[in-house]
């Protein structure tokens, strides 16, 4: 049996080698004992058949498939497997019979078989089965319609141009496969910030554009949703209110829900940003945050869709002179009390941090806090305080402890995934670069996002392991070095960004590069409050009584210094610079340290990847090389502006005696 060809052109036109966007799926020449025929039931959908056919080519070559041959892969829907889930097994005749609950679990499946064996694991007797923990994982854009998007280190947006939607199908194809390879069910293709054309994107002319790329992920089982602003009614149509319990506002949605849905019957719903860095929203309409989300998502509802919440809700107009109002506080204090009052299709969004996708934060006190709604945990791909994509910095590090922080009786937040929290968000590292991710490295990261929203248990060192054999092949060389080296940068990052849970010590115009000073008298209440005596806010019941917002045995963690992780020290903290750490030093020596070290972790980075050399395809080798010198540039910017500024402030040396500038 031979599956439609519609793939072939792409394989044949990229030719068998390594090509940067391929990314994860790449050709691999693997050994494999015998051809075989492929065969699968009606109901399969012709992607999956598809995928096993190229995926097979792309692992073993063009000789695996043989309608002849004694063996085969089937394919089937079972639907006794859990929702979205497989089953991938020895057919104990040689073969494999890989089954999906639907139509997404075979795809899943096919996925699945494929990564197992471009991995070299074992096929016969092999028995993989899995179904995703969190029902609803999804990439959200951050992409505007003039093409550029909000915070992204890649090149411009797959999906938009000179204020319209603009793709290019093929490259559209191959990002919906990426992202279904990895178990991505929805996308949000534009900025939460839905400013000035953007609105435009549910108007009636555009929604059918839109509509086209939803035609596209959806064969890949992947439902296309959209940022819109909260006053759309007002904005596009010139209602004279959005207030959410105004009858005309009300049937707007109404009408613009009907309309969305006869061009995208799966449409998945809209993401929301409200009252927020100069969003309007209900709040601004004195309506509650559930009276707004709620007219939405009853809009939606009659068609099955979802509102996401977000939940990044501060004031971004803060005068740095009160120290009464502790940003992180925010968003716990204006949703708790409207606990339970959420219509049950809404999510409230939360990032995994309180403050904004630092380095080093707690988790937020507000993920799982929602007894009686919905939520989703907002994690950030794309590389905003992490080094844009230029420094290399493994997220999947970052979140396997973002899902062991403790979530309150004795539970991780890996725990209350899927459960408590239905939904995971990844804002995307993506564009229109060859590459993907603008770092060949960082597609680590997008990999990851996908493998560990599938299941939040996974560690980081599995899934690092596993891109680096799907991306750069079974070399032992390669494979003993590199997910090491992936696995420790964001250690090494954070050594010379934000030592002891500091952060905010960024530029402030890209967060990029350091400036220790630079959000101290802004009106972001972003402050370390650093004086020549001492550094860091006390949080504690204390202080702010940030630590009131976590349940009472993680407060109690928290609130002494001596119990407080070391890393998030001066997150819950103010303290002498005198502070002796569990190492002996003083917490001043520690920022001197930290700073030269990372440097010097830099540099041994440097030296360990030039020696792959000959084991990394060239394109890869000479635009990772290219981006760590950059990034040791960087580093010795951050260990030379932060030494010399704690230097000046205190006049205490480094004890090492090592360069600072006076
Ligand atoms: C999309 C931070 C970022 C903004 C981002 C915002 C948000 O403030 O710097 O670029 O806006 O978070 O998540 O809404």
């Amino acid at each position: 049996m031979r599956p439609r060809q519609r793939r072939e052109a792409f394989i044949i036109e990229c030719g068998a080698n390594y090509k940067e966007h391929f990314a994860w799926l790449q050709p691999c020449g693997n050994a494999f004992p015998h051809p075989l025929r492929l065969v699968s039931s009606a109901d399969v959908p012709a992607i999956a058949i598809d995928e096993c056919w190229e995926g097979m080519k792309r692992i073993f070559g063009e000789n695996i498939w043989n309608n002849e041959a004694a063996s085969a892969i089937s394919l089937e829907i079972d639907g006794s497997l859990s929702r979205e889930g497989y089953r991938a097994a020895s057919d104990g005749a040689g073969g494999i019979r890989v089954s999906g609950a639907d139509a997404s679990g075979v795809i899943y499946g096919v996925f699945a078989l494929l990564r197992e064996l471009a991995c070299g694991r074992c096929f016969y007797g092999a028995n993989v089965e899995s179904s995703p923990k969190v029902p609803l994982r999804i990439i959200n854009h951050w992409d505007r319609t003039d093409g550029t998007i909000e915070r992204g280190y890649a090149g411009d947006s797959l999906f938009f141009k000179d204020g319209g939607v603009s793709f290019d199908v093929a490259r559209i194809v191959e990002y919906a496969r990426l992202l279904a390879s990895i178990g991505i069910n929805a996308i949000v293709v534009n900025n939460v910030n839905v400013n000035g054309n953007d609105i435009r994107l549910i108007s009636k002319e555009m929604i059918p554009e839109v509509a086209k790329l939803a035609d596209i992920f959806r064969v890949y089982g992947i439902r296309l949703a959209l940022s819109v602003h909260f006053e759309s009614p007002v904005m596009l149509d010139c209602l004279p209110s959005a207030d959410p319990l105004d009858e005309n506002a009300i049937s707007w949605w109404k009408r613009k829900c009907e309309e969305i849905y006869r061009f995208i019957p799966d449409f998945a719903g809209f993401l929301v940003k409200v009252d927020s860095e100069f969003r309007g929203g209900p709040q601004a309409l004195g309506r509650s945050q559930a009276e707004g989300a709620n007219m939405l998502a009853r809009a939606l509802q009659p068609f099955g869709g979802i509102v996401w919440w977000r939940c990044f809700i501060y004031n971004n107009l803060q005068d740095w002179r009160d120290s009464s109002i502790d940003r992180p506080k925010a968003p716990y204090e204006l949703f708790k009390p409207q606990d339970g009052l959420f219509d049950s299709n809404v999510m409230l969004q939360v990032k995994n941090g309180p403050s904004d996708f630092q380095v080093r934060e707690p988790n937020s006190p507000l993920l799982g806090a929602m007894k009686h709604t919905k939520e989703c945990l907002e994690l950030q791909i794309t590389q905003e305080y992490t080094g844009h994509q230029i420094d290399l910095y493994s997220l999947a590090s970052q979140w396997e402890e973002v899902f062991a922080f403790p979530s309150g009786s004795g539970r991780a937040l890996s725990d209350l995934m899927g459960d408590e929290i239905a939904s995971i968000a990844g804002v995307a590292n993506v564009g229109l670069d060859d590459n993907w991710t603008g770092h060949t490295l960082a597609q680590a990261n997008l990999y990851a996002f996908g493998r560990l929203a599938w299941n939040p248990r996974l560690s980081a060192k599995d899934v690092t392991e596993e891109w680096v054999k799907l991306t750069f092949g079974l070399d032992k060389k390669v494979n003993e070095a590199l997910p090491d080296m992936i696995l420790r940068s964001r250690k090494v990052y954070e050594k010379y960004n934000s030592p002891l849970g500091l952060g905010w010590m960024v530029n402030v115009a890209h967060h990029y590069g350091p400036s220790p000073e630079g959000y101290e008298f802004t009106k972001w209440g972003t402050y370390h409050r650093a004086s020549c005596k001492a550094i860091g806010i006390d949080r504690t019941a204390k202080g702010t009584g940030f630590t009131r917002q976590y349940s009472a045995e993680i407060a109690r963690m928290l609130e002494d210094a001596r119990t407080c992780p070391e890393e998030l020290l001066l997150y819950f903290h103010r303290l002498p610079y005198s502070f002796e750490l569990k190492s002996g030093e003083t917490l001043l020596q520690h920022i001197y340290d930290a700073h030269f070290e990372g440097v010097e972790d830099v540099e041994a980075m440097i030296e360990l990847w030039r020696r792959l050399e000959k084991h990394i395809p060239k394109t890869a080798f000479a635009s990772v090389s290219k981006r760590l010198e950059m990034q040791l540039e960087n580093a010795k910017e951050w260990r030379d502006v932060i030494n010399t500024y704690f230097f000046r402030m205190t006049g205490i040396p480094d004890k090492r005696r090592r360069k600072i500038y006076p």
